[in-house]
């Protein structure tokens, strides 16, 4: 069984492997920080400074998964399986610019251990699928378009590799290392190496079938691998959940804790930590956050409808980017290998709003007034032409301010303001105010300004002075930047949903918008249906609706949700574990610790059952027991039945990939239909060998395909 990240991370602690900065390091990069403020606390390397510049960039999972439909590849594939019908790195490469990626990280091996590059070090590779006859490298491929188009790369090497023979022995160790040296050294320059923390757990391995466990504490040799990418890689930047270069933010969904400091102590790594960083940490480890513009890592075809739009792009970018994050956003070529048009289309919807916003700081020309200066190296000024930060004067600390002063009303609705971090984190809680009816209003007060800060309002403000108050702050305030601008609405498409009657109601994102629908599997527009209550759905089918603003004549991008039956007449039988209904209402399932779990449900009439859907619990804390004790189940069996009574074969078994981690719904399709009216369902274990067993909502599959 697979020990995922979260698990990995509580038991060991990664310093310890991957080695903490020394404290030669830190002085050197001391001593590199200009005259000035002191600077406080721990302080980035001039590798991580490089890296917060790139603020978002791209993920390309790719690999046999794409071609099976699968999120983790078992090992056991055939390389003959890997065949891009029309591969083509300018189209992906373009599409991510297009986007405002300013990198791409491949996954040039996942868990599944299949090289896209013809590797010395195992079979298992493009050298031996038909792509170009076996001639083909696609990580030179995307290496070549990115250095064409001004892009950075990066790798997704995984440790864990369910195909080789040798995995949990040393000889892997060896074949790994092997590996990481072909990419560090033949493919040009490389910015970021990026580890995977799922470890050890089933797999093929050559043929063997079984489950090997490792101490990824000691097992890949961590100090050997970063004297690796030190070595042939200086400007690379390390990712692991913790103590590398950059750390994990702790979730896939794309959201940074509000503050997310860059900073982390030497404690061992746990996702809530990740996500919201430490205070007075003594480490320089920002995190980065990755999450797909789909629900999955890799691209499936019954996903095409699920891109998220350009309004929920935006959304990810303030609650990542804009809290001091980087985003890692992933957007998986197809079976053509290419970017799918409709991922391509909201990517750079999206950046064409923020980059339009962008080009015009409305603050440029302002007067510049602040509760003091350094000296007249670090003027007030500085903030607009950002060639060098202003410094309040070391005792100015809390209460100092910054404020500009506009020549004429300026209306905006995004901040951007940035601490110099070369300076250290400074402050730890800062407001923002507007000068209007003769008073200073307060707009937003936050905990971190952090490297980058931006805040988004509900509405735009027109004032003509916007000043910066430091309410809290461990040193004196060095800003590099305090920027406003005017972002063009963004409708947000409407949410859709419906309960276990089958009742279906949809809700506009925005005041003052109607919703318009279709249940035929057209397109909706403003002529189509007008949504004013709930209806029906039970049997399932398509919705497909927009948000639209009659004021404005402003319309959201269309959102689709294909519903399968509804569980509104479904009873279960028998469910060893607490609220047994909650596998209905939704809410969260616990199995009775160490034991199996085992549902069994009344489907109240016959389908032909094509497979099923499982949500991972939603709530993982409730409160009779901690997530320490409760993790999803790592695998299944499923069986149906036509009386409740005789099962016979299972319709399917096999893994949840990703499931720890990944909160969107599992979806299984068995190998074939079964009719039946009874589905049984045997989670044996938790992930992570954890006690309890937690599941939310189950589903069933009915429908085509
Ligand atoms: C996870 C992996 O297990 C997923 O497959 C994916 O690669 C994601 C970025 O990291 O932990």
């Amino acid at each position: 069984m697979r020990i995922s990240r979260r698990e990995l991370i509580g038991m060991a602690t990664l310093s310890a492997c991957a080695g903490l900065p020394s404290p030669e390091l830190l002085a050197r990069d001391r001593e590199q920080s200009i005259v000035g403020p002191k600077p406080h606390g721990p302080l980035p390397s001039p590798r991580q400074r490089a890296w917060h510049e790139l603020e978002m960039y791209g993920f390309l999972h790719f690999t046999i998964n794409t071609f099976t439909d699968r999120e983790w590849g078992i090992g056991d594939e055939d390389p003959a399986l890997f065949n891009p019908t029309d591969f083509s790195a300018e189209q992906i490469v373009t599409c991510a610019k297009a986007g405002g990626l300013k990198q791409l990280i491949l996954t040039a091996k996942h868990h599944d251990g299949f090289c896209l590059w013809p590797s010395r070090y195992t079979e298992h590779t493009i050298a031996r699928s038909p792509y170009k006859a076996g001639k083909g490298d696609i990580v030179a491929e995307i290496a070549a378009a990115c250095a064409r188009h001004g892009l950075k790369f990066g790798v997704y090497v995984s440790p864990w590799d369910r195909n080789n023979p040798e995995y949990g022995r040393a000889g892997y160790v060896r074949v790994y290392h092997g590996q990481l040296r072909e990419l560090l050294t033949q493919y040009g320059k490389l910015h970021e190496v990026w580890f995977d923390g799922a470890n050890g757990g089933d797999g093929y391995y050559g043929g063997a079938r079984e489950t090997r466990r490792i101490d990824a504490k000691t097992y890949y040799q961590w100090d050997m691998i970063r004297a690796m990418v030190r070595e042939h890689q200086p400007d690379a930047v390390m990712f692991a959940d913790a103590h590398m270069d950059v750390r994990w933010v702790g979730n896939e969904d794309g959201i940074a804790g509000d503050p997310c400091w860059p900073t982390m102590d030497t404690q061992p790594y746990t996702p809530e930590r990740g996500n919201s960083g430490v205070r007075d940490g003594t480490l320089w480890n920002p995190a980065e956050v990755d999450v797909s513009i789909r629900p999955g890592w890799f691209w499936h075809p019954d996903e095409n409808e699920q891109v998220r739009s350009p309004a929920k792009l935006m959304r990810l970018y303030f609650e990542s980017a804009g809290r001091g994050a980087n985003l890692l956003l992933n957007v998986p070529p197809d079976r053509r290998g290419q970017i799918f048009e409709a991922d391509a289309i909201s990517l750079k919807a999206f950046q064409e709003v923020l980059g339009k916003a962008m080009s015009d700081d409305l603050a440029q020309g302002a007067e510049v007034l602040a509760s003091s200066t350094f000296g007249p190296e670090f003027a007030a000024t500085n903030v607009l032409t950002r060639a060098r930060p202003w410094a309040a004067l070391e005792s100015d600390r809390s209460g100092a301010w910054i404020t500009l002063n506009l020549p004429k009303p300026v209306t905006f609705n995004m901040v951007r303001v940035r601490e110099a971090i070369e300076y250290g984190i400074r402050i730890d809680e800062f407001a923002l105010e507007v000068w209007q009816d003769e008073r200073w209003r307060t707009l937003a007060r936050h905990r971190c300004l952090g490297p980058r800060r931006l805040i988004r309002l509900d509405s735009p403000a027109t004032t003509r002075k916007v000043r910066l108050r430091i309410i809290k702050a461990a040193a004196s305030p060095v800003l590099s930047e305090f920027g406003l601008y005017l972002l063009p609405s963004l409708l947000e498409e409407p949410s859709i949903d419906r309960d276990t009657q089958g009742m279906v109601s949809l809700r506009a994102q925005a005041p003052g918008a109607v919703i318009f629908y279709t249940l035929d599997g057209s397109v909706p527009t403003s002529a189509s249906r007008l949504y004013t209550t709930p209806f029906a759905l039970p049997a399932g089918g398509t919705v497909r609706a927009l948000a639209h603003r009659r004021q404005d004549g402003e319309q959201s991008a269309v959102v689709s949700r294909i519903f399968d039956v509804a569980p509104k007449d479904w009873r279960i039988i028998s469910a060893n574990g607490d609220e047994p209904d909650n596998l209905i209402r939704g809410g969260v399932f616990l199995g009775h610790a160490n034991t199996p779990v085992s549902i069994t449900i009344d489907l109240a009439q016959s389908y032909d059952l094509k497979g099923f859907t499982l949500m991972p619990a939603e709530d993982r804390t409730p409160s009779s027991t901690t997530t320490a004790e409760v993790g999803p189940p790592a695998r299944f069996s499923a069986w149906v039945s036509t009386d409740g009574r005789t099962w016979g074969e299972p319709a399917g078994s096999g893994e949840f990939a990703n499931i720890a981690v990944n909160r969107s719904a599992q979806v299984v399709h068995f190998e074939v239909a079964h009719p039946g009216r009874y589905l049984r369902l045997l989670l044996p274990q938790a992930v992570g060998d954890k006690p309890v067993i937690g599941i939310g909502r189950i589903g069933i599959l009915t429908h085509q395909p």
